[in-house]
C-alpha cells in the first residue's frame, strides 16, 4: 500500500487538513480541488437537476441520482436511443463479493456544459485524454444516507469522485473476504470540494463505501473507459 495525495505531485494544490492513512495503491486524494465559489456555483446548477431515487440491491435507497454521458467514448450500449431522445445506460453497476454484477438501466442525458468542463479539468489534472472520462453520476445524499460496500464493475477503468456540500467518511476494504481482518478497513474524510480517484489495485482489488452522512452531500462520480 502507498499513501498518495496529489498535493505531493502538484505543489500548487492544497495539502490535506487531515493526516491521511496509508491508502491502497492507485488511490489518489486531492483536497480543495475546486474553490468554495466554484462549489457554490455547481450546487446552484445541481439543485436545478431532476434526480430520481437510486436502486440498491433491488431496494430504493435514500440517495437520489442522475446519470450523464460526457463523451462519445461511451460504449455502444451507452449511446443514445434515438427513439427516446436520451440514452439508457446500464449505469452504476456494482460487483458483489461473488463476482456477480448488479446493473440497473438508468436513463442518461447528455451532460450540461459545466459538467463537461469539470470532467475536462479532472482529465487534465489526472493525466487522462479529454473525452476518456465518458460518464458522470450525480448523487445526492440526504443526512443519514450511506452507500454500501461495493466495487464498481467493468467496463469502467478509473472511478473519480468530486465531493460537494459536506465531508463524508469514505471507507475502503479488500474485495475478498479472505483478505480481510479487523484492521483492514481504511477510512478517512473525503472533504467537500475534494477529488479522489480509484485506479489500479484500489479500483480492482478493493471495495469502497460511505458511512451515513451527517449533512447533505452530493458527489459527481466520473468514470473512464
Ligand atoms: O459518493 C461517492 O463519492 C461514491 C459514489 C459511489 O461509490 C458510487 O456511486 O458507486
Amino acid at each position: 500500500m502507498s499513501s498518495l495525495s496529489c498535493a505531493s505531485l502538484f505543489p500548487e494544490m492544497p495539502a490535506s487538513r487531515q493526516l491521511l492513512p496509508p491508502l491502497p495503491q492507485g488511490f489518489i486524494y486531492q483536497p480543495e480541488f475546486i474553490s468554495e465559489a466554484e462549489e457554490r456555483r455547481m450546487l446552484r446548477e445541481i439543485r436545478a437537476i431532476a434526480l430520481r431515487t437510486a436502486v440498491w440491491n433491488g431496494y430504493a435507497a435514500k440517495r437520489r441520482i442522475a446519470s450523464f454521458a460526457l463523451s462519445e467514448s461511451v460504449p455502444e450500449t451507452y449511446k443514445a436511443d434515438p427513439n427516446k431522445g436520451s440514452a439508457t445506460l446500464s449505469d452504476n453497476p456494482r460487483q458483489r463479493d461473488d463476482g456477480t454484477v448488479e446493473s440497473k438501466p438508468v436513463q442518461t442525458e447528455a451532460a450540461p456544459a459545466w459538467m463537461k468542463e469539470l470532467s475536462e479539468r479532472v482529465a487534465d489534472f489526472l493525466g487522462y485524454e479529454r473525452g476518456s472520462i465518458c460518464h458522470a453520476l450525480l448523487t445526492e445524499y440526504p443526512p443519514g444516507a450511506p452507500i454500501g460496500w461495493h466495487r464498481d464493475s467493468p467496463p469502467h477503468r478509473s472511478i473519480i469522485g468530486l465531493s460537494l456540500g459536506s465531508d463524508c467518511t469514505f471507507r475502503l476494504r479488500p474485495q475478498f473476504e479472505t483478505q480481510r481482518n479487523r484492521s483492514s478497513v481504511i477510512s478517512f474524510q473525503a472533504e467537500a470540494r475534494s477529488l479522489y480517484e480509484m485506479a489500479g489495485a484500489s479500483r480492482s482489488r478493493w471495495q469502497h463505501s460511505i458511512a451515513p452522512v451527517k449533512r447533505q452531500r452530493w458527489s459527481i462520480t466520473m468514470r473512464t473507459i
